[in-house]
């Protein structure tokens, strides 16, 4: 058996299916990770800022620390859900020189993930981490991994597997092999871990730990190396008004018109927002088939229950001339406070119009960071947005 200097590459260009770590040419700006030693930091394709702290421990060095870039035409990927989360934007480093105990396991690595609004069950994507060093089987360590689930706020999430991790074992709190073994050659579950999990929680940041597990060959290797990728996907919440109307997506936190948001694309990541072709909220703030909307005086008021986690802006449009369109001066606007329970739009109407059916959008998001009410269609990076068919009553 020979085993290559560059094997550890080579499980890498596997589980990163192929994409050079540093190949920008399909760089999409709407999702992009900038990463140095002490921190990564990445902006999702709604618009929520990821901001990843490592720490260090004991010997524990970065020997390299690089951003993936997104790539809309990345393959899917059975270790993952979504299938094709490879499209977002992420990062890869080398840690190296953590104290080895020989068929022992090390602590490597915290990772402390912040978000820059809450995010509800955020998927995070875990790339050929683990690590070898040396290059024969007298002269070797492997170093299988464990992903530690340590700490979250406001509340410590939990794990539960969503797809992959061939070989290793998820539960609530941590991702470790079944068992560690001597391997002629590495790959997705032999040494490295490839998978997703869904944290279960709506969270403003979560910390886990990487551990190694030492396998030894002959007289051991060199520098100790263990390899961590990562991606993160969110839950996102799609508008579901015909599709002259325009797409209009939310990232899930813990804002809602409603009392709740059901997550849509669950199965596909989009660099760009998404409509549905039918309505699949199972929590709607707006009921009635068609919902009436009452209206005197060349006004129409509508009192909507929400749930806003944080001070948030709520902004409807009627499509009162029936263009198909939500035109700029066919929107209503509100501010909400924190725990407010009713958002109450009131529209001037543009011209007379006529009583009958026609189609609404509605959009709530976080006050302080978002311009998605100021706008019917685009990415908000909270909130929820829901479409109804209305009738008009007057
Ligand atoms: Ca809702
Ligand atoms: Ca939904
Ligand atoms: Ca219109
Ligand atoms: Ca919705």
């Amino acid at each position: 058996m020979i085993l290559r200097g560059t094997f550890a590459f080579t499980a890498m260009a596997v589980a990163l299916g192929g994409v050079a770590v540093a190949d920008t040419s399909s760089t999409d700006t709407s999702s992009t990770f900038t990463n140095s030693a002490k921190t990564a930091s990445g902006l999702t394709p709604s618009g929520v800022k990821v901001t990843v702290s490592k720490t260090m421990i004991g010997q524990t060095r970065v020997a390299s620390a690089e951003a993936t870039a997104a790539n809309a035409a990345a393959p899917a990927d059975e270790y993952l859900i979504p299938a094709n989360a490879k499209a977002t934007a992420g990062f890869v480093d080398l840690y190296e020189g953590f104290t080895v105990k020989r068929g022992g396991w090390s602590d490597v690595a915290t990772l402390t993930f912040t978000f820059s609004r809450p995010v509800r069950d955020p998927h995070l994507h875990v790339f050929g981490t683990g690590g070898s060093s040396g290059t024969s089987v007298r002269a070797r360590d492997d170093y299988w991994p464990a992903v530690d689930l340590v700490s979250g706020a406001p509340a410590k999430p939990t794990f539960s597997k969503a797809a992959g991790f061939p070989g290793f074992h998820v539960t609530s709190a941590s991702i470790t092999p079944e068992r560690v073994y001597t391997v002629s050659s590495t790959t997705c579950g032999i040494v490295y871990t490839c998978g997703t999990v869904k944290l279960n929680g709506t969270l403003t940041s979560f910390t886990i730990k990487l551990r190694a597990r030492d396998v030894r060959y002959g007289t051991g290797g060199t520098t100790p190396q263990l390899w961590a990728a990562f991606k993160l996907s969110l839950a996102e919440d799609a508008s579901d008004a015909p599709t002259s109307y325009g797409a209009a997506s939310h990232a899930i936190g813990d804002s809602f018109l409603g009392r709740t948001a059901t997550a849509d694309h669950p199965d596909t990541v989009s660099l760009t927002p998404r409509g549905l072709t039918a309505d699949t909220d199972a929590d709607d703030a707006v009921t009635g088939s068609p919902a009436r909307i009452g209206g005197h005086g060349g006004s129409y008021t509508l009192a909507i229950p929400v749930t806003p986690g944080s001070p948030s802006n709520v902004a409807g449009w009627i499509d009162f001339d029936r263009d198909g369109r939500f035109d700029p001066n066919e929107r209503a606007t509100v501010q909400v406070a924190a725990r407010a329970t009713t958002a109450t739009l009131r529209w001037a109407t543009p011209r007379p119009i006529g009583s009958g059916p026609t189609w609404m959008r509605l959009r709530l998001s976080a006050a302080t960071t978002s311009t998605a009410t100021g706008t019917a269609t685009g990415w908000a990076d909270s909130g929820e947005v829901e479409d109804h068919r209305i009738s008009l009553d007057h």
